[in-house]
């Protein structure tokens, strides 16, 4: 489903699993700030309404989209104990072919990520043509990017601890 149809803030149909013994980690990118920062703001709430406790939540920045892959492998590799980590951005479409190279190379680098350390690294970056589209799903009429990052973050822990206590 495309993101037009669907509200990334709704979570009806189904259970969020609950986050009080999760460590959380967030690495929010800087370009784009004004649309970044709310979706920091819809990520962490999100957390804290399904118990994440706040110190179990650690933010860090990085320039650009491009960087969001280091820092989030520099939060896992030095064993700080996060069940997750989140990766939060907004790319927005120009007149150059960079956005494809952006967008190419954090979603490789996040899916490398995944799989070198066997934890969730949670895609919350905003690919958009234009600024209208981005305000739309970081808190407008399409819900908050941020929200279904952190939820989805709540989810893939709660699979990975149901499989490691056995099928
Ligand atoms: C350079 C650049 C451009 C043109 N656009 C974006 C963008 O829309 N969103 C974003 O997060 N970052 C952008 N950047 C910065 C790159 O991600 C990166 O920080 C720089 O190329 C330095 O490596």
């Amino acid at each position: 489903m495309a993101s037009s149809l669907k509200n990334l803030s709704d979570f009806s149909g189904f259970e969020i699993p609950d986050g009080k013994d999760m460590k959380i980690g967030i690495v929010v990118a800087q370009w784009n700030q004004e649309i970044t920062g709310k979706l920091l703001e819809g990520a962490k709430n999100s957390l804290l309404k399904n118990n994440v406790n706040e110190k179990n939540i650690k933010i860090i920045t990085v320039p650009g989209t491009f960087e969001l892959t280091l820092g989030a492998q520099t939060l896992l590799e030095n064993n700080f104990g996060f069940d997750a980590v989140i990766v939060i951005g907004c790319v927005i479409q120009g007149d150059t072919r960079h956005f494809d190279f952006i967008c190419d190379s954090v979603t490789q680098g996040v899916t490398e990520l995944n799989i070198k350390f066997s934890k969730p690294v949670i895609f919350g970056v905003l690919t958009v043509n234009n600024l209208q589209q981005a305000l739309d799903r970081a808190g407008g009429n399409l819900g908050n990017k941020g929200d279904e990052a952190a939820v989805t973050a709540l989810q893939m822990i709660a699979m990975q601890r149901h499989c490691q206590v056995g099928l």
